[in-house]
C-alpha cells in the first residue's frame, strides 16, 4: 500500500488561527485548500470528520454563527484547511455580509498558495442561486473547485447519484464531485485523496513522512 503524505487519510488537524479581521490573517506557510458554503451545509462537521475529532470545529444548530476564517494546519499532509464563514445567511444585516466578504476578499488577496476551493453544497436540494454564483465566481478567478455534496446520508441512493451528475454537468469542476457524509463518513477517504491532489497539484512536494 502505497503511504505516501497524499495518500494518508488521518490528516490530524490542529486549528493554527482564527482571523475575525483581515489584520489577523495569517501569512500562508503551506498550501491552503479554502471550504465554502452555505452556513448549516456542514462544513464544520466535515472538519471534524477529517480530523477524526468531534470537537475541533464547533458545530452549530443555528445557521450563520461562524464569522471568522479558521485554519486548520493538518501536520501528516503539509496543508492547511481554511474554513471561511458561511455565506447567504438571510438574518444578518447587509453591513454584516459586507464584512465577512472583504474579510475574504482580504484572503484571496492575501494568499498566493491556495489551490482550491472545496464548495460544500446540500445534497438534498437542487443547485441554489448562491451556490451557483460561488462555482462562476470561482470559475472567473480560475480557482479550481472541488464539488462536496454534503448530507448524502440524508439522500436516496438514486437521488444522490443523479445530484451528482446534475451538478458534474452544470459546474465541470476539476475533480468529479463528491457524495460525503459526516455522519457515516461516506466519501471520506475520497475527499482526502482529492485534497492532496489540489494541494500538490502544482509540482509543491508534501511533507517527508
Ligand atoms: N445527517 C447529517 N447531518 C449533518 C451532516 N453534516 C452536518 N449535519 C448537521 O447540519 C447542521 C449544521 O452543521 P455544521 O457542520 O455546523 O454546518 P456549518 O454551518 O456549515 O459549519 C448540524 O445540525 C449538523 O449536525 C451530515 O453529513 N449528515
Ligand atoms: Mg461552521
Amino acid at each position: 500500500m502505497d503511504t505516501t503524505a497524499q495518500q494518508r487519510t488521518e490528516l490530524d488537524l490542529e486549528l493554527l488561527t482564527t482571523a475575525f479581521l483581515s489584520e489577523q490573517l495569517p501569512a500562508p506557510a503551506a498550501p491552503q485548500i479554502a471550504l465554502a458554503g452555505r452556513s448549516n451545509v456542514g462544513k464544520s462537521t466535515l472538519v471534524n470528520c477529517l480530523a477524526g475529532r468531534k470537537g475541533l470545529a464547533k458545530i452549530s444548530a443555528t445557521p450563520g454563527k461562524t464569522r471568522s476564517l479558521n485554519f486548520y494546519q493538518s501536520r501528516t499532509t503539509g496543508y492547511c484547511l481554511v474554513d471561511l464563514p458561511g455565506y447567504g445567511y438571510a438574518r444578518c444585516s447587509m453591513e454584516e455580509r459586507e464584512k465577512w466578504a472583504k474579510l475574504i476578499e482580504a484572503y484571496l488577496r492575501k494568499t498566493d498558495r491556495l489551490r482550491a476551493v472545496a464548495a460544500l453544497v446540500d445534497c438534498r436540494l437542487p443547485p441554489q442561486r448562491l451556490d451557483l454564483e460561488l462555482v462562476d465566481w470561482l470559475r472567473d478567478r480560475r480557482i479550481p473547485l472541488i464539488l462536496v455534496l454534503t448530507k448524502a446520508d440524508k439522500c436516496k441512493q438514486r437521488d444522490r447519484e443523479a445530484r451528482k451528475k446534475e451538478w458534474r454537468e452544470l459546474a465541470r469542476p476539476a475533480f468529479p464531485p463528491i457524495l460525503f457524509s459526516g455522519k457515516t463518513g461516506l466519501g471520506r477517504e475520497a475527499l482526502c485523496r482529492v485534497l492532496a491532489e489540489a494541494a500538490f497539484s502544482s509540482g509543491e512536494s508534501p511533507p517527508v513522512p
